[in-house]
């Protein structure tokens, strides 16, 4: 088992909170680095993930380099198709978008992408991904031209986390969209966290410190914030007092 996910587990049965920062490649500004840098040093972040739907510009590697060479945490790519892929990140969450009937997300980039990863030392840690409806459509919703699941269905939800599990998928990640206007509903995360063994990560639209908290207390293991943080360096700062 890699190291990556035995201390996702260990956290998990620790009950230490996990926090991910997303970092979209499209969107960094390269003239303030060192600042984007010293933010993510200065937040309560476990571990940074690095992907986004589109992969508009060419800087993946430079950006996974940058970070690798800036901060001391796991960098896993969580990549919206097979062209996000580098050996410098540390590890990848090896999606299939399991709420979507659409094969290609769920299994045709991976066969794309198998070959790719053999040639690499990442760690793969096999992840059920599960869109769920948060309003308006979304953009990975729209890319992957699929249905989220709709979110007044938590019973389905729930039969596609355990196929997931039952499937062997490592992790489950419970996710809203980014920039979503409604995040996972806390009693869906609640269902889902106390039916599976395995670290549930929970996603897109989480705002505010008070929603990283719900989402923790309903059951989440680990948080992730791309928007928030992405608008607002200093999102995380009450960390500080
Ligand atoms: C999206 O779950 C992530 O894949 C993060 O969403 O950008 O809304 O924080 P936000």
């Amino acid at each position: 088992m890699g190291t990556i996910y035995s201390d996702l587990l260990s956290a998990k049965a620790k009950k230490q909170k996990q926090l991910a920062v997303l970092l979209d490649p499209d969107k960094i500004d390269w003239e303030h680095t060192e600042h984007l840098i010293r933010k993510i040093k200065q937040s309560p972040a476990t571990h940074i993930f690095v992907g986004g739907s589109l992969l508009l510009t060419n800087v993946l590697d430079q950006l996974v380099a940058l970070l690798k060479q800036q901060l001391d945490l796991p960098i896993l790519l969580f990549p919206g198709n097979v062209s996000q892929i580098t050996p410098r990140a540390d590890g990848i969450l090896f999606l299939s978008l399991l709420s979507g009937r659409n094969p290609d997300y769920l299994i045709g980039q991976q066969v794309l992408a198998a070959p790719i990863l053999q040639q690499t030392s990442l760690e793969i840690i096999s992840t059920a991904y599960i869109l769920i409806e948060s309003g308006k459509q979304t953009t990975v919703s729209y890319v992957s031209n699929t249905l989220p699941i709709p979110a007044d269905k938590p019973e389905i939800v729930l039969a596609t986390a355990l196929a997931g599990t039952m499937i062997g998928h490592k992790l489950v990640y419970l996710e809203a969209g980014s920039g979503a206007e409604r995040k996972v509903d806390p009693e869906t995360i609640r269902l889902i966290a106390s039916n599976i063994q395995v670290p549930l990560i929970v996603g897109g639209g989480i705002r505010s410190r008070s929603a990283m908290e719900e989402a923790y207390e309903a059951g989440a293991d680990l948080v992730v914030i791309g928007t928030a943080f992405e608008k607002d360096n200093n999102f995380f700062d009450y960390k500080k007092a």
